[in-house]
């Protein structure tokens, strides 16, 4: 929740035409203000979005491709694909008004309390987690952020609700000066975004953004694991009071909440007594990374003072969603995973450390497809987990030389076109027992729309393949 003033009669430049600058457009117009857009592009989903919010009373310019605006401007907001060095970005530079992102934007029309989650990899399965959750308690929830619902649109619902659960990428945190949740959680910092950041320090600094406001530190969650990095222990701490922490690896049981020798997920309370919460092998979710994510949900629930009686029927029901490490079929004993959502060298680790099986004779039972569009990342730090678990790999986009080069020094790796093609190779190479992993590791945009839509030719090339 926030307490500014509306925009009425404000002249707002918006930047980008996507789902961002749509939502923040219809946001302003609805506060009476009066809003022109820019987007660099121009393309049939941009046509439609400039006709609906030109008939509200927006102008728009698309193919924008001048490095200044010389219209009014009192409020820029900026769409968070949009880096500083574009032509955009440099729009953004030469105006005299402030600049905010859309998330900001969105929380400053917020008449709801909103609960934040960063972090490199699992924010959309904790945020859904959490909805569940708390849809469950009883309470009025949406999704919002970077899971596709622009937090300008759920805030015009807001009124309605008791909380928005907000996914949230560290370009939406990068000119976000007031933005506060009531309770955030970073998850786990990855290398990640390397084509927009000079350096990894730049990608975390933006994360840290999330909490900068938080002053009760019972509300700040973070991952055990990351308080072994200065910059994060400096950000999270408050008046020599440590934030809350979660962690499932064995080197984490100093952690708030963490899992113990007996397999029992545990509090432990301010007097340092270990409270039993749910026995881990019940839940049902799989890999480590799963299970962080439940922990920082439970966290998250817990620093709100709502208590669930049974947290573990709560999180039995809730499945993680398509494209997350998703099994879409079993056949002769090899089982098909989509895991389209991998975007970055860690999310490929996780995947092959969930699937992965060393088989007697010291072979790994796992067939990869990987490969894509590179954001400056490292794929070296994934050979040692190739080499305990794949015996295959399939590689497409653009980056396939490089991946070939890298990988195929310790594993076969074959350079494919198409989608369909790799997996007829796959289907043919995998043996009974084997998993066929789908974990591309890059961004998606070099072959597909986005995500969702190379998941779903994945799925579709492998019930075409299957018969089923
Ligand atoms: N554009 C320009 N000039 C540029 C860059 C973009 O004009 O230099 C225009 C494009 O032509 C396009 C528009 O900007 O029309 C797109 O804006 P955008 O890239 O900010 O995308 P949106 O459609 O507004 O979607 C954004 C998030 N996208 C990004 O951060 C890249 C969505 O996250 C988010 O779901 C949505 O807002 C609602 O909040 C997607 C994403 O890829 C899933 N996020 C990244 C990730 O998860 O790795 C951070």
């Amino acid at each position: 929740m926030s307490n500014f003033s509306s925009s009425a009669d404000k002249n707002i430049l918006i930047l980008g035409l996507g789902i961002s600058g749509l939502a923040a457009g219809e946001l302003a117009i609805h506060q009476d203000a009066h809003v022109s857009i820019l987007d660099s592009g121009e393309n049939r989903q941009l046509r439609e979005h400039a006709s609906r919010i030109e008939k509200l009373g927006a102008e728009v310019f698309l193919n924008w491709s001048q490095s200044e605006w010389a219209g009014p401007a009192d409020l820029a907001i900026v769409s968070p694909g949009i880096p500083p060095d574009s032509d955009l970005g440099r729009v953004v530079e030469s105006l005299k008004c402030p600049a905010i992102s859309e998330l900001e934007f969105g929380y400053r029309s917020c008449c709801c309390p909103i609960i934040g989650v960063t972090g490199t990899n699992g924010k959309t399965t904790t945020v859904e987690l959490l909805v569940h959750c708390l849809a469950a308690a009883g309470k009025k929830v949406t999704a919002a952020g970077n899971i596709g619902k622009a937090l300008s649109e759920a805030a015009r619902e807001s009124a309605c609700l008791d909380y928005i659960v907000a996914e949230v990428s560290s370009f939406q945190l990068e000119l976000a000066p007031t933005f506060t949740p009531v309770s955030a959680a970073i998850l786990n910092i990855a290398e990640d975004h390397l084509d927009r950041y000079r350096a990894p320090e730049d990608y975390l600094k933006a994360k840290l953004n999330l909490i900068t406001h938080i002053q009760a530190p019972q509300n700040i969650i973070v991952n055990y694991d990351l308080l072994n990095n200065d910059a994060v222990r400096r950000a999270t701490t408050r008046v020599g009071a440590e934030p809350v922490t979660f962690g499932a690896t064995p080197g984490s049981t100093g952690a708030t909440y963490h899992v113990n020798a007996d397999g029992y997920a545990v509090h432990r309370s301010n007097n340092g007594k270990e409270i039993p919460l749910f026995p881990v092998a019940k839940l049902g979710l799989n890999g480590k990374h799963n299970l962080e994510n439940a922990l920082a949900a439970f966290a998250l629930v817990r620093s709100l003072d709502i208590l669930h009686t049974d947290f573990i029927s709560v999180l039995k029901s809730f499945n993680t969603g398509a494209h997350r490490q998703e099994l879409i079929a079993t056949k002769d004993g090899v089982r098909y995973i989509n895991d389209s959502k991998s975007t970055n060298p860690s999310a490929i680790i996780e995947a092959l450390r969930t699937f992965g099986n060393i088989r007697d004779d010291g072979s790994g039972n796992l067939i990869l497809i990987a490969g894509g569009r590179n954001k400056g990342l490292d794929f070296e730090p994934v050979i040692p987990e190739i080499k305990k678990y794949v015996k295959e790999i399939y590689l497409l986009g653009e980056n396939q030389d490089k991946l070939a080069s890298l990988w195929s020094r310790y594993i076969p790796c074959t350079k494919c076109g198409a989608v369909d093609m790799i997996v007829n190779y796959a289907v043919e190479k995998a043996a009974p027992g084997d998993v066929v992993l789908f974990s591309p590791g890059h961004a998606s945009m070099d072959m597909f729309a986005n995500y969702e839509e190379r998941g779903k030719i994945f799925r579709q090339a492998v019930k075409r393949r299957l018969g089923i």
